[in-house]
């Protein structure tokens, strides 16, 4: 039988404000971790596709970064446009909230959405940390009226719950046709690029509130030699006195940071990898855009 006939495919967005848990959402409907996530906002900055084949269906999940009022950097600013871009070009779009809170910044991405015709799906994240349960239904209740929502769904991404909810509704709505991705890729995104997302991540989660966000990473060597994968992490910062926290007390910091991001990356490459970091001072990089769009 013609493959296009019987198949569905098509993009599906993740969109909402940050650190509703988009990132995480994504890792646990690929069951790979493909996207960084960490507890403070604004942890991704670039689009993240990953794909899903299951059965006569393939999802293709865009992770976007959380849109935020803050746009006073060309970093944030690029951030936003991004959120923007691939709204246009896409086949449903999963907004996720979280708790009971929609605020401003939630309210900026309904806005963002107004003139979208394809379904939009309503995702009420991290409810495990819902304590008066009874008040989630006159919530939804509320939500529901702000738009007129595909579903409206209560999840809790880090337990699982309703994930299979979420994707056999996803199913419904995606188009008929052919796959476009060969039925084992997981994301269009390079090993290079998840190698210094993976240390951008050790970073932010490492470093607390210490260090603002204004740490980038390039990969500098990606090579295997023997049967081991050796990677080289350029660390970009924007001041002298960040570089010293992210290397710590005799490199203390540094290596914690190696040491986590190595671990992550053996289980992504499925490979033996030796990691070697350096730090470097680069002012201004997060308000210059041709910087930018050599990292996106
Ligand atoms: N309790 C609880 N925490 C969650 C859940 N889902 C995500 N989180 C946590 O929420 C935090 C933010 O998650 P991310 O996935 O990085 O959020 P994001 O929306 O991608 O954030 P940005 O990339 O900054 O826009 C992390 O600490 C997650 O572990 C959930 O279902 N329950
Ligand atoms: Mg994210």
């Amino acid at each position: 039988m013609n493959q296009s006939i019987d198949t569905r495919c098509g993009f599906i967005a993740i969109v909402g404000r940050p650190n509703v848990g988009k990132s995480t959402l994504l890792n646990h409907l690929l069951e790979q971790k493909i996207s960084i996530t960490s507890r403070k906002p604004q942890t991704t900055r670039h689009r993240i596709t990953g794909i899903k084949t299951e059965g006569n269906v393939q999802f293709v999940y865009v992770d976007t970064p959380g849109l935020h009022k803050e746009q006073k950097k060309a970093l944030n600013r690029a951030m936003n446009a991004t959120v923007l871009e691939v709204l246009k070009d896409v086949d449903v779009v999963l907004f996720v909230v979280e708790r009971l809170i929609f605020n401003e910044e939630d309210q900026m991405v309904l806005d963002a959405m107004q003139k979208l015709k394809v379904p939009v799906l309503l995702l009420i994240n991290k409810c495990d940390q819902i304590e008066n349960r009874e008040r989630l239904l006159p919530h939804i209740q509320r939500l529901a009226t702000l738009r007129d929502f595909a579903e409206v769904i209560p999840v809790a991404v880090l337990t699982g719950h309703n994930l299979d909810t979420v994707q056999e509704c996803v199913a419904k709505y995606l188009p008929v046709g052919p796959f476009m991705f060969p039925e084992d890729q997981v994301t269009d995104r390079s090993s290079r690029f998840l190698a210094a997302e993976l240390i951008r991540e050790k970073i932010t989660r490492q470093l607390g509130d210490e260090l603002p966000y204004e740490v980038a990473v390039e990969i500098e060597k990606f090579a295997m030699e023997g049967p081991t994968l050796h990677i080289h992490g350029l660390i970009l910062v924007d001041k002298p006195g960040q570089k010293q926290i992210i290397i710590g007390n005799a490199g203390d910091r540094l290596k914690m940071i190696g040491k986590a991001a190595r671990l992550d990356m053996e289980q992504a490459f499925d490979n033996k990898v030796m990691l070697h970091l350096w730090v470097k001072v680069k002012s201004g990089w997060a308000d210059d855009e041709r910087a930018l769009q050599s990292l996106s």
